[in-house]
């Protein structure tokens, strides 16, 4: 416990003597930190059921009701169906390497979710890594696709695009292209500054963060506070290096720069989701239900395509438990 609570003050000073920070500073803490949303994610509740299940018509009687909630429900799933690959070219055994609410590991899920690829999850510990001792690649996702080993989110859904789906790489001035680079780019690094705006936000988010994931007692209590802590002041580095002055206009703008990108269209890839609908969703997913995600729902326009995503990728493909 010492050692983590001194490591965690040694980076907090570092951090907070405003030198440049380099990237493996704040990384140690950004793997934790955008970790253990159980708010958002698999678990988020399937509105659908309530809104075009049997209660919907209830009130046309018995008959009627079930007449009315076959057809909502079909021709809903028929617009927002997820696309599951053909059986014989899903691969038997999927593993994915990730911490609950990173946001790139998000993005792999969501991949999987969306399009009905059963995995199997294996939480990492943040601090020790043991999980994935083995890996000469030190960061998740990695994803294990019969053996082989994936690492990197984009280049992960690359591979199982061309792999099981069988699609081909969209071209580099393709519009999906260009907005699943924006998501790496931009997007990733706004959420940080935004998790860790305050002490009262940080806290929250390390409790997100501890209370879903792979840590020891001791180290929960003590990730808690100290990373709440020591993030709080990386996060103003964060702003500094990527020029954000305010960091809740700029996850608004950010917001609305992807509403004005689907130009009226349900998803950016028209009538079903695109990699860039499952790029935004997955990393935003962690954040969506933190004071950050409520705050950008209720001031932007982003909120009815989350809930379009969220619908349309439904339950999570996850097998263990
Ligand atoms: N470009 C990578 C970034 C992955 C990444 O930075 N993951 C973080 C967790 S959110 C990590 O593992 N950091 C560990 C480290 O830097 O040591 C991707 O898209 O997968």
């Amino acid at each position: 416990m010492r050692r983590i609570t001194s490591s965690v003050l040694l980076r907090t000073l570092s951090a907070a003597r405003g030198g440049a920070i380099s990237f493996s500073v704040p990384n140690r803490f950004l793997q934790v930190a955008l970790y253990g949303s159980s708010a958002g994610g698999a678990r988020a509740p399937r509105r659908w059921w309530f809104t075009y299940g049997p209660f919907a018509g209830a009130s046309l009687g018995v008959a009627g009701a079930l007449a009315t909630a076959v057809a909502t429900t079909s021709a809903y799933q028929e617009v927002f169906a997820k696309e599951p690959p053909p059986p014989e070219a899903l691969p038997n055994d999927v593993v994915l390497y990730q911490y609950e609410a990173c946001p790139f590991c998000n993005k792999v899920k969501a991949y999987l979710d969306y399009y009905d690829i059963p995995y199997k999850v294996v939480e990492v510990n943040p601090l020790s890594k043991k999980e994935i001792k083995w890996s000469e690649y030190k960061k998740v996702p990695i994803l294990m696709v019969d053996g082989e080993q994936l690492n990197d989110s984009s280049a992960i859904i690359d591979m199982l695009g061309e792999k099981i789906m069988s699609k081909k790489k969209a071209g580099e001035d393709d519009e999906e292209t260009k907005w699943r680079r924006w998501v790496d780019n931009h997007l990733v690094h706004v959420l940080s500054p935004n998790i860790y705006r305050n002490t009262s936000e940080a806290l929250e988010s390390f409790d997100y963060i501890t209370s879903n994931g792979n840590f020891s007692f001791t180290e929960k209590i003590t990730v808690k506070y100290a990373g709440a802590a020591a993030m709080y002041f990386v996060s103003k580095n964060l702003k500094k290096k990527y020029n954000i002055t305010d960091e809740r206009a700029a996850l608004y703008e950010a917001a609305e720069t992807w509403v004005d990108a689907l130009n009226g269209r349900e998803f950016l890839g028209g009538s079903k989701p695109n990699l860039a609908d499952l790029a935004v969703f997955g990393v935003l997913r962690p954040i969506r239900y933190l004071r950050s995600g409520k705050d950008m729902v209720e001031h932007t326009r982003i909120g009815d395509w989350y809930s379009r995503m969220e619908s349309v990728v439904g339950e999570s493909a996850r097998v263990n438990a």
